[in-house]
């Protein structure tokens, strides 16, 4: 598969900045710190989404336009959540700008969902699934940080968390920091979940 092309097309702090929606989005988001900005980093091979020692910064949407040949879509970069330290009136702030988005008529096709290999779904994590759940919104599971855990734990530690109930477009992919190979795997699985979802709409419209 060719390299993703990728541009910054338009971040948006409020319902009134969000682009029309003219290409299928594809949503990301996690925990603030679940290395979400890195690897939307590793994804599109450039340094454009900021990575943060103090998490919870960063309260704007990035829609990143990506040329991935055949395939276009939007790269959606949601604000992290569930930072221990944000406040109600962060995390309503939070919500606002999360239902907003998720209420306009827009082609959104499915969310990657970062999870942190080490902890699994937290409570978190589990609130905005059914949230998503109740949205009809499908989720790709990422699990980010595999490298915290030794090499040899790796397999008994990924099967321990899919007993735990995880609902996936895919299986979900482990990520070790950033490595070319994990990032080649990662971009194949997005766009296979992309032209699946594409297709299930197409046959839902007929
Ligand atoms: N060991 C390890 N550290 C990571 C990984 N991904 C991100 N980090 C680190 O986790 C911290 C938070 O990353 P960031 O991408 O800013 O997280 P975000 O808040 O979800 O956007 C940074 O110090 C990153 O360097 C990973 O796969 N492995
Ligand atoms: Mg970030």
């Amino acid at each position: 598969m060719a390299a993703w092309k990728s541009e910054l097309f338009c971040t948006a702090f409020n319902k009134g900045q969000l682009p029309a929606p003219a290409l299928p989005e594809i949503v990301f988001l996690g925990r603030s710190n679940v290395g979400k900005s890195t690897l939307v980093n590793a994804l599109l091979g450039r340094r454009i989404a900021k990575v943060s020692s103090k998490p919870g910064k960063t309260r704007s949407i990035n829609f990143y336009g990506v040329d991935a040949g055949a395939d276009k879509f939007f790269l959606v970069d949601l604000p992290g959540y569930g930072y221990a330290a944000c406040g109600v009136q962060e995390r309503r702030s939070w919500w606002r700008l999360i239902e907003d988005y998720f209420g306009q008529k827009r082609k959104i096709s499915y969310a990657v969902h970062l999870v942190d290999f080490r902890h699994g779904p937290l409570a978190k994590d589990r609130e905005l699934t059914e949230w998503l759940d109740e949205r009809e919104v499908p989720r790709l599971v990422v699990f980010t940080k595999g490298d915290k855990i030794s090499p040899g734990k790796r397999r008994a530690q990924y099967n321990a968390l899919l007993r735990t109930g995880i609902d996936s477009l895919l299986p979900p992919f482990v990520t070790c920091g950033v490595n070319d190979a994990d990032m080649q795997k990662l971009r194949e699985g997005i766009i296979e979940a992309l032209r699946e979802m594409i297709r299930l709409d197409e046959a839902e419209a007929e």
